[in-house]
């Protein structure tokens, strides 16, 4: 490799010379069906499970990295596996550099093409490949990419389902006593009126010092949409997300206009050029990539960057472990998703308090208990 094509974005010269040397040779995958600490109701489905596949690449010289994929699907656990599998046999041989071979993937798949399943085996790789970085460098990921923060802001997601008022408020008193006072509700009631009412009656209850963001999960019509933004305006929400499809991007720039209230999205994006098209379109005031859906670290990276470029603010998407690396080394981070998803699957596992997560000092991710 020439001097110039060193220069990656992510990582320095130095440890560029080092993984150079750090030769990819195997994958071990494997899947897990954790059951959710309680169940989660979407506008677009229920979910029982957190339905995951298990990654783990080891080098020539025998370091490990770690990743996983979630599927709201268990059905689909095999052909995600086999999809990563597929992949792997594209960058077994060479070396460690997730940059390079993320886009070697990208350009070997070109006349298959992105996004789904191909995409996430991709960033399934990418993610593993980081972490082995990590470990091979006996430094936690965030040090890597050059982030000094181990210490993130989070909202807790864990739950608030579309459900009985009742319920709602159980969960978020629960989330409060452990401190966490910034947490997401999933809408998509049948009527407007009921999400006021459930959204009223939480700050009620909880007090003020609450702050509440909401997830209608692509749920409402592009008319309910307008309607239902509109009557949520006067809420003090700190943002409203994903209210219409995920790839109505044009009428979504629409709904921000017309909204005072902060509009959210980017899980269903698929590529740093959907990222782009996104913010080109002045879609949403905020972004949130979902590392895995976007095509693994470092596409996730490459989109924060495009999003600092307009002064986007960025939060993450579910998989808080690696997550949390990503938002500490970027200069745009906003909040970092916590769900408690993965607590059953990985010993160590993280979680947030005080609507914080401290990132501890463990190897690469930190993803222990594989
Ligand atoms: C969500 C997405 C996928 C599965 C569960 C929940 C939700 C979120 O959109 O943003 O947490
Ligand atoms: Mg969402």
């Amino acid at each position: 490799m020439d001097a110039a094509s060193r220069k990656l974005e992510f990582i320095s010269e130095d440890v560029v010379d080092y993984a150079l040397q750090i030769i990819l040779d195997e994958i071990t995958i494997e899947t897990a069906t954790p059951k959710l600490p309680s169940p989660l109701q979407t506008a677009s489905g229920l979910l029982e499970t957190a339905s995951l596949v298990l990654i783990s690449v080891r080098s020539r010289c025998g370091i490990e990295g770690h990743s996983y994929l979630f599927s709201p699907n268990e059905a689909l656990l095999p052909a995600i596996a086999q999809s990563i599998s597929v992949a792997f046999e594209e960058v077994k041989g060479r070396s460690c550099l997730p940059e390079l071979n993320t886009d070697h993937l990208l350009k070997k798949f070109k006349l298959f093409g992105g996004t789904g399943i191909l995409t996430m085996a991709f960033a399934a790789i990418d993610m593993a490949s980081w972490d082995l970085l990590g470990v091979a460098l006996k430094k936690p990921l965030y040090q890597i990419l050059g982030g000094t923060e181990k210490i993130l802001a989070s909202y807790e997601s864990s739950g608030l389902s579309i459900g009985h008022s009742s319920q709602v408020i159980a969960q978020a008193e629960e989330f409060l006593l452990a401190g966490n006072s910034r947490m997401k509700v999933r809408l998509g009631y049948e009527t407007v009126e009921q999400e006021i009412s459930i959204l009223t009656t939480l700050r009620n209850e909880l007090g003020n010092q609450i702050e509440l963001m909401v997830d209608y999960n692509q749920g409402l019509s592009v008319d309910q949409a307008f309607e239902r933004c509109s009557l949520l305006d006067e809420l003090g929400l700190v943002w409203i997300e994903e209210p219409i499809a995920a790839d109505l991007l044009e009428v979504a720039a629409d709904l921000t206009i017309k909204t005072k209230t902060p509009i959210q999205l980017g899980e269903n994006l698929w590529s740093p050029v959907e990222a782009q098209r996104a913010l080109d379109l002045h879609s949403s005031n905020y972004l949130m990539p979902d590392v895995a859906k976007i095509g693994g670290a470092t596409q996730w990276l490459r989109s924060a960057k495009l999003a600092a470029k307009r002064g986007i603010k960025v939060s993450s998407h579910l998989y808080p472990e690696i997550s949390a690396h990503l938002l500490s080394s970027i200069e745009n981070a906003h909040y970092l998703e916590y769900a408690d998803w993965t607590k059953l699957q990985f010993a160590g596992h993280i979680s947030s308090q005080n609507n914080q997560l401290c990132i501890d000092d463990a190897w690469g991710v930190g993803l222990h208990g594989f």
